[in-house]
């Protein structure tokens, strides 16, 4: 499908003045071809483009939106902050308000530091890691993105060092040495590797449960395992709940899976939609950070009123129980009929999911890490793309991604979306 004209021509302009006329890559479609619309407004489940067309949006900015667009209780609680002021630069009550309501439902959160995006406060976290340990290097999973900080845009390097290159132009080559790559859901190669260079390992950083190669959920041993090595190695363990959190479990991979880490990152849904990350953990870690300890990090516009408003207002909306069980039964449905429908007419697909994020892999196998992502076939997922959104259904514009649903994603939106997956099933 074609964007509309309207689309077109705000993307003709978008690209005089921003790189890629996007403000990040993903949104470019490059992954997948053709032009990206342009947004006009959204509500609930549903999104629509300058020319008027809408779509069941399975996007939903990435994972914030759990309460689907623009939810009238969480406009109604920022309009009234926002009249108040803006942003400070001093502190406010409402940041205790949101503290307090994201330790109370992350235990091993025992004091937090708030900041305005998930790369924010990954690599706040490491600094603090690497501070407080005193030792420099850190351990990522191949496949895991952790925002664009300098540290996680590495590659694996080649042989056995797994001593990282850079990912990108710009990530100096003596950076990205201090980061070890490592297969997720191998545990002996993990474990192989801490064991070799624990004494310059300050912390392992790991989304529990992976999002950004599209969804992998380990077994919970393999979690359990890593907290083990990590205790027995004086190393740190860092859990990325950006995506997880408050997303795959009230209390986030850290509940789903029964294992605390030493550090906590957030993002995502404790905004609510507005710009909000934060670093948790340990008050023995956390009490290392500036002004408390001698580890600096800093924000203008961390903590700001508007923000914590909104992420206050989602979070207890999110407090009861029942709403997670019905997220994950539509999200499994969704899932296993996907499934089905692509067998019934001799697709081969697999769709792995947890809570209520999800992925289709074009692959008859499970899927267990990178290598196994880069064997799907990625052209089949263009061609599915595509297809969707001419069926009126907006998916990540990337096979590496998760999709996101949000209580505003009703059963009568499921089956919509299940008939636009048949039909285009039918034509790949
Ligand atoms: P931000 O800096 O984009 O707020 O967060 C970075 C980040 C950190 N950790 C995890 C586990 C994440 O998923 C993210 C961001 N996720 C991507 C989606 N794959 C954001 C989308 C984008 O880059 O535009």
């Amino acid at each position: 499908m074609s964007t509309g004209p309207l689309s077109k021509e705000l993307f003709l302009s978008a690209k005089h003045l921003m790189p890629g006329g996007v403000s990040s890559p993903v949104r470019s479609f490059s992954s997948v071809g053709g032009e990206p619309f342009f947004v006009e407004k959204a509500k609930g489940a549903m999104i629509t483009d300058a020319d008027g067309n809408s779509y069941i949006d399975y996007v939903m900015s990435y994972g914030p939106l759990i309460l689907g667009h623009a939810h009238p209780q969480v406009l109604e609680k920022i309009t009234k902050v926002m009249e108040r002021g803006l942003s400070f630069g001093a502190p406010n009550g409402l940041e205790i308000e949101l503290a307090k309501l994201i330790t109370d439902r992350m235990p091993s959160i025992e004091m937090i530091r708030f900041v305005n995006s998930g790369t924010e406060s990954t690599m706040s976290a490491i600094r603090l890691a690497r501070g407080f340990t005193d030792k420099p290097s850190i351990v990522k999973c191949k496949g895991h993105y952790h925002g664009h900080g300098d540290s996680f845009l590495v590659q694996a390097g080649s042989g056995v060092a797994q001593h990282s290159i850079p990912g990108s132009p710009g990530v100096p080559t003596d950076t990205a040495k201090l980061t070890f790559t490592v297969a997720f859901n191998d545990f002996d190669a993990l474990s192989a590797m801490v064991k070799k260079h624990a004494r310059e390992i300050a912390a392992v950083i790991i989304e529990p449960i992976s999002g950004n190669m599209g969804v992998i959920v380990p077994d919970k041993e393999y979690i359990q395992n890593i907290r083990q090595l990590c205790d027995d190695h004086n190393v740190l363990l860092i859990f990325d709940e950006v995506m997880t959190g408050f997303r795959v479990a009230p209390g986030g991979a850290q509940e789903y899976f029964g294992v605390e880490a030493d550090l906590t990152c957030l993002g995502k849904i404790i905004g609510g939609g507005m710009p909000v990350g934060a670093y948790g953990g340990k008050k023995v870690i956390m009490e290392k950070v500036s002004p408390q300890g001698p580890i600096y990090q800093a924000g203008t516009l961390s903590g700001n009123p508007v923000c914590m408003a909104a992420g206050i207002k989602t979070l207890k909306l999110l407090k009861d129980k029942e709403l997670y069980q019905t997220l994950a039964m539509r999200t499994q449905f969704l899932a296993d009929q996907m499934e089905k429908i692509a067998k019934h007419h001799g697709v081969d697909l697999t769709v792995q999911y947890a809570g209520s994020m999800m992925t289709p892999f074009f692959t008859n196998k499970n899927v267990y890490n990178f290598e196994d992502v880069k064997k799907t076939n990625q052209k089949m997922f263009q061609k599915y793309f595509h297809g969707m959104l001419d069926e009126g259904v907006f998916i990540p514009p990337s096979a590496f991604e998760a999709w996101f649903l949000s209580i505003a994603h009703t059963e009568d939106l499921l089956k919509k979306t299940l008939s636009a997956h048949e039909a285009v099933i039918t034509k790949l």
